[in-house]
C-alpha cells in the first residue's frame, strides 16, 4: 500500500445546506442531467482510485425503486478518527463540502468545473445513501439522509477485502423523476474503461436484468480501433506513444483517407471537449514532426509548406493526460488552460513520432503524400480564389465603357470620377485632370429622367449603363456597395440652366438607383465658374450673377472686364483645372441627404412633368445639399 492517509490533512469544511438550497449550482440541475450527475460523481470517486493505481475494478448496479451502487476495491475511505473534529474520516467525508487541496490525499483528481464536487454532494441529495467500507481488517458501515448521519460508523464482520461501496436513492423531493438510464450509464463507463487502461468497470441494471463489461486492455489503442473500424480508408495501423515521465499522458492516433477530422482529448478522465492546451501541444508535435522528416528526405527549404490544418485533415486522434492540478476554463470547464502542459505533451510526442516514422518508412511516405496533398490543395484554393478576385478586376476593366477615361490608379480611395456634359467638355476636362486619380465619364446630351422611365427603359439606357459601368457598383437590387471603384463621384455640369437640368436629372438617378453611395456621402457637384471678372491685374471667378455683383460692388469705380464662359468646353484648361478639378485649388458641393422623406417628396414634384419646377428645385433646394469644401 502506498502513502497512508492522514485526517490531519482535511483543511476546509462546509455544512451540506447550500447543496440543498441550490443544487442546480452543484449538479447543474435537477432534470435527468443533474439525476446522472450523481453517479458521476460516484463513480468519479471511485475512477480517482484506479488513476493512483488502487483500483482495478468499479461495479455500478442500477437498482430498483430508483437505488444506485457504486462499488469499487480501492482503499476504501478511511474510516479513523479526525483528532481536531472528533469525527470518523468518513462522516467528515460524507457530511462536509472540502475544498482542501489534497484533501484526498491524491496525487490526481478529476476536480475541475461541475466534476470534483465531492461525494457529500451525491449524500446531500440522497433521501437515503448507505457506504460500506472494507478497510483495516473489517466491513464498516455507516448510513444518512439527506446528508445528515442516520446511523453512526459501525464496525462490522472482519473482512480482509478493501473498497468502497456507497448505494443512494436520490431524493424525489429534489429530482422530478429518479429514473436511471442504463445506456447513458454504459456509454460514459465505457469511455472511463478506454481513458484507464486497465480498469474493469461494470454496468448493471437490476430492473431488466441487462449487464455490460468494459476493459480496454490496450486503452485508447482500443478506443482508436473502435472508433475507426476495421480499415476502411484507414491508411495505416495506428500510431501509439505513452509516457509515465514527467506527465502522465497517452496518445493514439489515425489518418485517413477522408477529410474530416476527430480529435477527443481527456484531462485527468475528463472530455476535454473544448480542447485546450494538451490539443495544442498535439498538434504542434504532429506538425514539426512531419515538416522535419519531409526536409529530411527533400532537403530544407526544398518542401511544400504545410501547416497544422494540412495535418489535421482525416486526422482521428485520442489524447489523454493525466495532471496533478488541472485548469479548466470556459463556459462548461472543459477546456484545458494549464499552460505547462503544452510542451510537455510535445516532449512526449515529437521523439516518439519522429521514431515511428523513421521506422515505418512506407506509413511515412503515405502520411506524407497525404499532408502534401492537403497543401497543395489549400495553396490550389487560396490561388483560384485569388485568380477569381483577379479575373474580376480584368474582366470588369475590359467590360468599361468606351468613352470612360479612366484614372492610372486602380485603388478607389483616392480615385475620382467626373461626370461630364457632352464631348467637348470631356476633350477640356481630359487636359485638366490628374491623370493617376481622376477618371472622366462624358455623357452625351440629356440622360433619360429616371422618375418617368420604367425599369426596362433604365436598363437600355445607354448613358446610364455606361455609367453604372464605370462606378462598378450594378444598381438597384444588384447595387453592391463592394465593387465601388471611385471615393468620389462627381457630376460636373455647365453652370446654366441645362448644365442644372442634367445636374438634376443624375442626382435623381443616384437617388433612385445607387442610394447608399449618397447615404454614404460619395456624391458630389463641381462648381465650375460662370464669369471671369478682371480688375486691373486682379482676376476673380464668379459661379453665378449673384457672386458676380458681389465681386462688382467691391471694385464699383474700376475698369472691370467681364467675360461669360459659354461651357466648361469652352473653358482654357488652366482655368478650368484651377477652378473645379485640381485637388488643392476646388471646391466641391457634397451631395446629403438630409431628410428623406423631404428629398423623396422633392424628387417627385420636380422631376415630374412641369420642366420649370425642376429648374426651381436646384436653385431653391440648393441649400439642403450641404457644403463641403
Ligand atoms: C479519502 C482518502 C483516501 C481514499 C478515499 C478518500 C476514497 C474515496 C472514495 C469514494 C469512493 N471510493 C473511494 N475510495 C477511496 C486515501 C486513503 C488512504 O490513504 O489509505
Amino acid at each position: 500500500m502506498s502513502k497512508s492517509y492522514t485526517s490531519d490533512e482535511i483543511t476546509v469544511l462546509e455544512g451540506l445546506e447550500p447543496v440543498r438550497a441550490r443544487p442546480g449550482m452543484y449538479i447543474g440541475g435537477t432534470d435527468a442531467n443533474g439525476l446522472h450527475h450523481l453517479v458521476w460523481e460516484a463513480v468519479d470517486n471511485s475512477v480517482d482510485e484506479a488513476i493512483n493505481g488502487h483500483c482495478k475494478k468499479i461495479d455500478i448496479t442500477i437498482g430498483k425503486n430508483g437505488w444506485m451502487t457504486v462499488l469499487d476495491d480501492g482503499r476504501g475511505i478511511p474510516v479513523d478518527k479526525h483528532k481536531k473534529h472528533k469525527k470518523p474520516a468518513l462522516e467528515l467525508i460524507m457530511t462536509t463540502l472540502h475544498a482542501g487541496a489534497k484533501f484526498h490525499n491524491k496525487a490526481y483528481s478529476s476536480s475541475g468545473g461541475l466534476h470534483g464536487v465531492g461525494i457529500s454532494v451525491v449524500n446531500a441529495l440522497s433521501e437515503k445513501l448507505n457506504v460500506k467500507v472494507f478497510r483495516d481488517g473489517h466491513e464498516w458501515s455507516m448510513s444518512f439522509s439527506r446528508g445528515d448521519v442516520k446511523s453512526k460508523l459501525k464496525k462490522e464482520k472482519k473482512s480482509r477485502k478493501h473498497g468502497t461501496l456507497v448505494s443512494f436513492l436520490p431524493d424525489s423531493k429534489i429530482f422530478k423523476k429518479v429514473n436511471f438510464n442504463f445506456k447513458n450509464i454504459c456509454e460514459r463507463s465505457e469511455s472511463k474503461a478506454f481513458i484507464n487502461r486497465g480498469l474493469r468497470i461494470s454496468v448493471s441494471d437490476e430492473r431488466t436484468g441487462e449487464r455490460r463489461e468494459f476493459f480496454f486492455e490496450n486503452g485508447i489503442l482500443d478506443y482508436i480501433n473502435k472508433v475507426l473500424g476495421s480499415g476502411k480508408g484507414v491508411l495505416f495501423a495506428p500510431f501509439y506513444a505513452r509516457s509515465d515521465n514527467g506527465i502522465h499522458c497517452e496518445v493514439a492516433l489515425q489518418w485517413t483517407e477522408k477529410t474530416e477530422s476527430k480529435i477527443e482529448s481527456y484531462c485527468n478522465s475528463i472530455n476535454t471537449v473544448d480542447g485546450g492546451t494538451h490539443e495544442a501541444g498535439l498538434r504542434t508535435a504532429l506538425t514539426k514532426t512531419i515538416r522535419q522528416e519531409m526536409e529530411r528526405r527533400a532537403g530544407k527549404g526544398k518542401i511544400t509548406p504545410i501547416t497544422t490544418e494540412d495535418v489535421k485533415e482525416g486526422l482521428t486522434a485520442i489524447l489523454s493526460i493525466f495532471v496533478e492540478n488541472p485548469q479548466f476554463q470556459g463556459q462548461t470547464k472543459e477546456k484545458l488552460n494549464n499552460p505547462e502542459v503544452s510542451a510537455l505533451v510535445e516532449g512526449v510526442v515529437r521523439p516518439a513520432f519522429e521514431k515511428f516514422l523513421l521506422e515505418n518508412c512506407s506509413t511515412a511516405d503515405l502520411l506524407i503524400a497525404r499532408v502534401e496533398l492537403s497543401a497543395k490543395a489549400r495553396l490550389a484554393s487560396r490561388a483560384a480564389r485569388e485568380e477569381v478576385q483577379r479575373k474580376g478586376a480584368i474582366s470588369h476593366r475590359l467590360t468599361l465603357p468606351g468613352k470612360l477615361s479612366d484614372c492610372s490608379s486602380t485603388s478607389p480611395t483616392d480615385s475620382e470620377l467626373f461626370i461630364v456634359e457632352g464631348d467637348s467638355a470631356g476633350g477640356s476636362s481630359k487636359q485638366a485632370r490628374d491623370r493617376k486619380t481622376q477618371a472622366i465619364l462624358p455623357l452625351r446630351g440629356k440622360i433619360l429622367n429616371v422618375e418617368n422611365a420604367t425599369g426596362e427603359k433604365l436598363a437600355n439606357n445607354a448613358e446610364l449603363k455606361a455609367l453604372s459601368l464605370s462606378i462598378g457598383t450594378g444598381i438597384g437590387a444588384g447595387f453592391d456597395y463592394k465593387r465601388l471603384r471611385y471615393d468620389k463621384i462627381i457630376i460636373m455640369t455647365d453652370a446654366d440652366v441645362d448644365g442644372a437640368h442634367i445636374s438634376a436629372l443624375l442626382l435623381t438617378f443616384f437617388f433612385r438607383n445607387m442610394k447608399e453611395l449618397v447615404e454614404k456621402g460619395h456624391l458630389y457637384l463641381s462648381q465650375p465658374p460662370l464669369y471671369k471678372v478682371v480688375i486691373g491685374k486682379e482676376v476673380f471667378y464668379a459661379a453665378d450673377d449673384e457672386e458676380k455683383d458681389k465681386i462688382m460692388g467691391k471694385y464699383k469705380n474700376r475698369n472691370i472686364e467681364i467675360s461669360r464662359f459659354k461651357g466648361l468646353g469652352e473653358m482654357p484648361v488652366n482655368i478650368l483645372k484651377d477652378t473645379t478639378m485640381d485637388k488643392a485649388k476646388r471646391s466641391l458641393l457634397r451631395v446629403e441627404l438630409i431628410d428623406e422623406q423631404e428629398t423623396e417628396e422633392a424628387f417627385k414634384d420636380l422631376m415630374g412633368k412641369d420642366s420649370s419646377a425642376r429648374f426651381r428645385f436646384i436653385q431653391e433646394n440648393a441649400a439642403s445639399f450641404e457644403l463641403d469644401v
